[in-house]
């Protein structure tokens, strides 16, 4: 596939054209966890690396390849690397780029499993894990032993923005890497790697495959690192990911610019008239009085994402709103043509503990929407019926 296509061509056709054995149109699901590698000398150099080719699918498999091949070509990377779960990318690039006596530095909030890992796990490993406020905060703290730079953007759940040149050229004058979780943005939105990112990592669960049915991660980046992450972190912990859902996350991506699309401009929809009432604190970077709106404007191709955050005020009100609702699933997750909704502090980012949600903005009356695909009319008459049983 010639990466000079539109991305929206490439959606459709990168990864993948006929299957080389069968002429098949549609990726094959390559169904086996190992494969003939004929003779002994073959075996030895697939092994020692010599050789490229698949020979068990916890390292590679054709249809996870070729889900690889079109998330980098949509990144604009090197090279991609899928996992298991979004989680699964995250713990490989840490246990594969991190050694004891090492710093890493995250920009807050996270989704609260990224801060469970970075905070629990790590430290007992001898790796210090710190928490910058703001760009400005992590350029006076970063040191020679600070590897890692670490942010979403917009953020889970509060929909902050953050500068990605900015943090990249921080980072990298301290010798660190910058690593974007880009679930909330997708390439369609932002290509973290043309701001200067050095690993883009995605929950593949979400937008990517886009339709609720996959758990799934992967990782872009350079040739070099990724092939050290599938030597390392795939290899030796396993969260690979299997062919079948490769496949589903294949068919997803074809329509990840339409779904996109769709999801900006009901999300949009949904913000402006949350924010028209005036009466509700509502988070969403395209509205003009969001503070990352000049950024989002810059960063984010001019559309800004599928997600609604609003406070209700307490948690009373945000638990009768969520009941209320009936167009949207009360579920975690995100980014499923079908609109989603939650309660961060007490189900995806509980095990921070009410002092550090605090501090992140995730207070009892937060509640994060995931606009689906629906029509935005429908989805608002939802609203708009929950907030008057809520009493707002
Ligand atoms: C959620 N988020 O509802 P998986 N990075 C980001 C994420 O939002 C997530 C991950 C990584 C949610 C999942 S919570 C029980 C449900 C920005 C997941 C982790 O391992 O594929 O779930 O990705 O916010």
């Amino acid at each position: 596939m010639d990466n000079s296509a539109r991305f929206r061509t490439r959606a459709v056709h990168a990864g993948h054209g006929l299957d080389p054995a069968t002429g098949a149109h549609a990726m094959p699901i390559y169904a086996t966890s190992t494969f003939g590698y004929g003779d002994a000398a073959r075996g030895q150099r697939l092994f020692a690396g010599e050789e490229q080719g698949h020979f068990y699918s916890r390292l590679s498999n054709p249809t996870v390849r070729a889900f690889e091949e079109k998330l980098a070509s949509l990144e604009g990377t090197e090279d991609a690397l899928a996992f298991a779960s979004g989680m699964g990318a995250a713990s490989a690039i840490l246990l594969t780029l991190l050694r004891s006596g090492d710093e890493v530095a995250f920009l807050a909030p996270l989704y609260g499993g990224t801060e469970g890992l970075l905070q629990d796990m790590l430290p007992k490993f001898g790796i210090r894990v710190w928490e910058a406020k703001d760009p400005a905060d992590l350029r006076g703290r970063l040191t020679d032993r600070t590897r890692l730079v670490w942010l979403e953007t917009p953020s889970n759940p509060t929909l902050r923005l953050t500068d990605l040149r900015e943090v990249a050229d921080l980072a990298h004058g301290a010798g660190a890497r910058l690593v974007v979780d880009n679930t909330f943005s997708t390439p369609y939105l932002t290509r973290p790697a043309e701001f200067g990112a050095d690993l883009v990592m995605h929950s593949a669960t979400k937008y990517l495959g886009g339709h609720g049915d996959v758990i799934g991660g992967v990782v872009a980046g350079d040739a070099a690192t990724l092939l050290d992450l599938r030597l390392h972190g795939l290899r030796h912990v396993g969260a690979s990911l299997g062919p079948f859902e490769a496949y589903l996350l294949l068919r997803g991506m074809k329509t990840l610019p339409l779904r996109m699309e769709a999801h900006c401009a009901g999300a949009h929809l949904i913000a402006e008239r949350l924010a028209a009432r005036g009466d509700l604190k509502v988070y969403y970077p395209g509205l003009p009085e969001h503070p990352g709106h000049d950024l989002a404007r810059r960063q984010m191709s001019g559309r800004f994402g599928g997600i609604v955050s609003l406070d209700l005020g307490d948690f009373a009100a945000a638990q009768q709103f969520l009941d209320a609702l009936q167009l949207f699933t009360q579920a975690v997750s995100l980014g499923d043509v079908e609109s989603l909704s939650s309660h961060p502090a007490s189900t995806t980012h509980q095990l921070l503990g009410e002092e550090v949600l605090n501090a992140h903005g995730i207070v009892p009356g937060l509640v994060r929407l995931s606009v689906g695909i629906e029509d935005p009319e429908d989805l608002w008459a939802d609203i708009e019926q929950a907030l008057r049983q809520a009493r707002r």
